[in-house]
């Protein structure tokens, strides 16, 4: 039964109950209407309370029936306002969650109890769309204007002791809600509830509200760089100020259909379902998610704290699971104590805002020199230099202390998980686990399972990925695995286009209206351009290892640019350095302005090189950079080194700033077509055959030959083309 009825003396209890997540499907919907019809017409019925079983009210809307006529049925808003119109009191008994159009319905009721532990909230906008069913128009009612657009454009869950102080519930409880509420409702049986129908009550102006309602709009165009929803949030919420109710309702349902037609909701949907099915994951010999039981882990431990040994560290306290941090000597140990007990700090005040215990829910770290400390660990993440030999030095020596059954783990950017763990005595434990900077904040965990990587570790390691609050994504091993291959022919395609005319700030420009949070020239110069040409000076490309007579644009009979090494042989790393593609205020500044001395500098290159300069075209820039990233995508497919499309695309969303309101590369693709990504690059390689990059990866042809199918159907393709290969 979607939901049942029950009496409690005077009042019925309504309970909704649609596993997992009680989303208001059209069955939901229809046994709502029933149930609550029944309620309303049954006079030994005085009040009623409306709740979710399976610990929790409502994750809203069914997402999955967006595309189907289902929707279309009952709406949501006409059950809303029978609700509200109720001549009985109702009481929403909120427990777990109350989101999208499940909080849209606990706002149609009179009074809402919540459970300590819940999270209310209209995310909406986070899947490319705008509450529609009066969250809008009902919430600023209660709330005020600018309360509710900080819930509404950002979308952010709002634990209940804040939803009580910013006055979207009446009542927190730590015991059984939907008592708290029956409770509740005895008392305001009789009562007016007249203030209490949300939709009656005026939502009033003032001076400024204009003027602060037009500088939201205009901040969020900055935040959320051409995505759409946010905008249209902000419009929404400002029809309900001084206007009837109706006009609200009516420009909500407009705006939704002019998202609809953009197609960004539905490129952020499929992102939104793309995470949670990256979760059931595949291993090449046919084992899978649903069939391995991870072991547990309730001790970890991190080794080096530097850059992204901290992070991980807060992590997994963060998560309860207490942790060793280990480090080289005194003074690197001293520096990232300070660093992880800081951070430490900052999660116990967020804890104590929530009114959470932080003893209860933060772990500690403990720190030391010694490796025999390790001995009984369940997990130990390594976060030394990318150092293949100081890599494996450290497992040595792990594999020495720790437990016969101890996980190691790397979080190497990109070096072989085989040789790593083939100093082990135990390499079926050995799996990489790849953090993004800051590993505390950053939601991708790249999770690369090696030749020998047992199917146990990996659950283990997906599983605590979850734990800790990521997005974790199964991958091949391989150089560099997903996310980092992909990205070197984007940076190769970005390089080509200064020696072709373009400065760093025309390239980052195109992407970042593309929606990119960050351009590659400002990214290289954050994560610091000496990382980049210390690898390639590893690999023979650049320094004392390029043989003599080599031409300065070649190598290996490819083309080659040498731009970014030159930037690095003036000391220009970056903001580390006050200066790389940009200049910055000062070493460690972060503001990034175009530096005149890189267009001089530029301009003297292709002057050596007699390259005549071609004006900056945006639109050759995107196709450029990104169907270079979108064609390796394609050859890291045909390796069987990412499952399916979802699992590049979850990687970029989640770990190098791609917009989700365009899906991820490889939904982009299918967006724009397989057949125009194949004709630029094919064109592009017949005028450039030394750049092995952009040329047409076997398995976009194949999808382009058989007339582009839909991205869902992709996974099969690869399924088809990788057994063949
Ligand atoms: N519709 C359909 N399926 C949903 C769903 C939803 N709203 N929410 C979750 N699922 C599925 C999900 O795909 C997964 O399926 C399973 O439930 C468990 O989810 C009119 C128009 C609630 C915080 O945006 O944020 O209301 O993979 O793995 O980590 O204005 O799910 O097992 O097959 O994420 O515990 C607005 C979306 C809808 C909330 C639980 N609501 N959901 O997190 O589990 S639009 C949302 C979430 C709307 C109205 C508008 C989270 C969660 P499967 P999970 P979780
Ligand atoms: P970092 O230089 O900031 O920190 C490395 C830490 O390791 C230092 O604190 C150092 O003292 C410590 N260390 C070195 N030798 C040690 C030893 N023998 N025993 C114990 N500790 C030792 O480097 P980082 O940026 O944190 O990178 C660490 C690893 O994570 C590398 O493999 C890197 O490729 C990878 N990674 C880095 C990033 C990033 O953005 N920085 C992102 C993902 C992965």
């Amino acid at each position: 039964m979607a939901a049942t009825r029950r009496l409690s003396h005077t009042v019925a209890v309504i309970t909704i109950n649609h596993p997992p997540v009680n989303a208001l499907s059209s069955s939901v919907r229809h046994a709502i209407v029933k149930e609550f019809g029944e309620a309303t017409k049954d006079p030994s019925v005085k009040a009623i309370v409306l709740a979710g079983a399976n610990g929790k009210f409502s994750a809203g809307a069914d997402i999955r029936e967006f595309a189907t006529s289902a929707l279309k049925t009952v709406s949501l808003e006409d059950i809303n306002a029978t609700i509200e119109a109720s001549r009985k009191p109702v009481v929403a008994a909120i427990e777990g969650v109350a989101l999208g159009g499940g909080l849209e319905l606990a706002l149609a009721c009179h009074f809402r109890v919540a459970s300590a532990q819940s999270r209310v909230g209209l995310p909406e906008v986070l899947i490319g769309i705008l509450p529609a069913a009066g969250g809008t128009q009902r919430l600023p009612r209660l709330i005020g204007v600018p309360a509710a657009l900080d819930v509404i454009v950002r979308g952010r869950h709002v634990p209940a002791t804040e939803a009580l102080q910013i006055g979207i519930v009446d009542e927190v409880v730590q015991g059984n809600v939907v008592n708290a509420a029956i409770q509740l409702a005895r008392t305001v049986i009789g009562t007016d509830l007249g203030k209490r129908r949300l939709s009656t009550n005026f939502v009033p102006s003032n001076p400024n509200m204009e003027s602060f309602l037009d500088t939201t709009a205009e901040k969020a165009k900055k935040q959320f760089r051409g995505a759409q929803a946010p905008l249209a949030c902000i419009e929404a919420v400002r029809a309900s100020v001084q206007k009837p109710y109706q006009h609200g309702i009516e420009k909500e349902k407009q705006l939704f259909l002019s998202l609809w037609a953009t197609g960004q909701p539905q490129a952020q949907q499929y992102a939104f379902f793309s995470e949670r099915n990256v979760g059931k994951w595949t291993h090449p010999s046919g084992g899978r998610w649903d069939t391995i039981a991870p072991k547990p882990v309730r001790t970890a431990a991190v080794i080096g704290l530097g850059t992204m040994g901290r992070g991980i560290a807060i992590s997994l306290a963060r998560a309860n699971i207490p942790v060793i941090a280990l480090e080289q000597d005194a003074s690197q140990l001293e520096f990232g104590k300070k660093a992880v007990n800081a951070l430490l700090e900052r999660e116990a005040e967020k804890l104590i805002k929530q009114g959470l215990t932080p003893a209860a829910s933060l772990a500690s770290v403990r720190f030391t020199l010694d490796f025999t400390e390790l001995c009984d660990v369940d997990f130990v993440i390594e976060a030394v230099y990318e150092n293949m030999e100081l890599k494996k030095e450290i497992f040595r020596k792990l594999a020495s202390v720790c437990k016969p059954d101890a996980f190691l783990c790397t979080n190497t950017s990109g070096l072989d998980i085989d040789e790593i763990a083939s100093v082990t005595k135990h390499p079926h434990l050995v799996i990489g686990t790849h953090f993004f900077s800051p590993a505390n904040i950053m939601r991708l965990l790249e999770v690369v399972r090696g030749h020998h990587t047992s199917l146990m570790t990996i659950a283990t390691a997906m599983t605590l990925g979850k734990t800790l609050g990521k997005v974790a994504v199964l991958v091949g091993n391989c150089p560099l695995f997903v996310g980092n291959r992909l990205l070197g022919p984007y940076l190769e395609q970005a390089n080509y286009l200064l020696e072709e005319g373009c400065n760093p700030e025309d390239v980052d420009r195109a992407l970042e209206d593309f929606g990119f949070a960050m351009g590659p020239f400002r990214m290289m110069d954050l994560a610091g351009l000496d990382v980049g040409w210390r690898s390639r000076m590893e690999k023979g490309l650049t320094g004392n290892k390029v043989p003599e007579g080599t031409p300065a644009r070649q190598r290996h009979g490819n083309r080659y640019s040498p731009v970014a090494d030159m930037l690095c042989e003036l000391g220009r790393f970056g903001q580390k350095a006050g200066k790389g593609w940009y200049q910055y205020e000062k070493p460690g500044g972060r503001f990034a302005q175009p530096d005149p001395w890189v267009k001089d500098f530029l301009q003297k290159y292709r002057d050596t090189h007699q390259i005549k300069p071609r004006p900056s075209n945006p639109e050759l820039i995107l196709e450029r950079c990104l169907y270079a990233l979108i064609n390796e995508g394609f050859r890291v497919l045909e390796d069987g080194i990412a499952s399916g499309p979802e699992d590049i695309d979850v990687i970029y969303n989640n770990g190098y700033g791609w917009p989700k309101h365009r899906g991820g590369p490889m939904y982009y693709a299918s967006t724009v077509g397989v057949a125009k990504v194949l004709d630029v690059l094919d064109q592009y390689h017949k005028e450039n055959p030394d750049v092995p990059s952009m040329k047409p990866a076997f398995l976009l042809k194949k999808l382009a030959a058989v007339g582009g199918p839909p991205i869902k159907e992709w996974r099969t393709q690869v399924g088809k083309l990788t057994n063949k290969l």
